[in-house]
């Protein structure tokens, strides 16, 4: 397998970390889609990282899919639950994760348009959309060691890698303090070598 990934992707990250935990060998392709001699195109047409090719040349992307993919292969430990519904929450965890992600990508991306083209309101509407993603995440953390269940999932994965992503791009968000649930989540999740094997370099 060939993982089509740039170092500071979380949504790649996220995929590196589950291929981690699962021991599953691959060969990492450092590619920036910003960059002008990006290949990335050539496997998603949407040239968007995390893209994953199989040996038998079929591609995944977008990383929930990719995700999908890596559990189908039936390769311990799992991360999603057999229970259908039960998979269906912890993809819903997932979903709510790569949405804060999300608007921490966006509003970085704001952030770094040039004076007189750069919205503060835009900024400021991605960053109400974090803070109610963290709310609801912290809602769903407290009391629990794992987000779903009694183990590690994908949701935990997911979780994990918008907080460090928040970490990287915005460090004085300040989300230890107001989301206690999650710092002991992060703290934890961090300490793993999955985690600590794929931080990402600044930049
Ligand atoms: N929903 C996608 C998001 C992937 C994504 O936006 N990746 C970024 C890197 S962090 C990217 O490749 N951006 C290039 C672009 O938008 O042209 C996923 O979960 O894989």
């Amino acid at each position: 397998m060939k993982l089509f990934a740039s170092l500071t992707s979380p949504y790649a990250r996220k995929i590196r970390i589950l291929l981690a935990e699962k021991a599953l060998p691959f060969e990492l392709v450092v590619d920036s889609p910003w960059e002008v001699n990006t290949r990335v195109p050539e496997v998603n047409p949407l040239g968007k990282v995390p893209a994953l090719v199989t040996e038998g040349g079929e591609v995944f992307f977008d990383s929930p899919v990719v995700a999908g993919y890596l559990e189908a292969l039936n390769v311990a430990p799992h991360m999603l639950p057999g229970d259908p519904l039960e998979r269906v929450r912890v993809r819903q965890v997932e979903a709510l994760a790569d949405g804060v992600t999300d608007a921490a990508v966006a509003a970085l991306l704001e952030s770094r348009r040039p004076d007189g083209e750069r919205s503060d309101r835009e900024i400021g509407r991605q960053k109400e959309k974090i803070d109610r993603g963290l709310a609801e995440l912290e809602r769903r953390a407290t009391g629990r060691t794992w987000m779903h269940g009694d183990s590690l999932t994908l949701g935990d994965i997911a979780v994990g890698v918008a907080l460090a992503y928040l970490d990287l791009r915005f460090p004085d968000h300040g989300w230890r303090t107001r989301y206690p649930s999650l710092a002991q989540l992060a703290e934890r999740l961090f300490a793993r070598e999955s985690f600590a094997s794929t931080v990402p370099p600044m930049g």
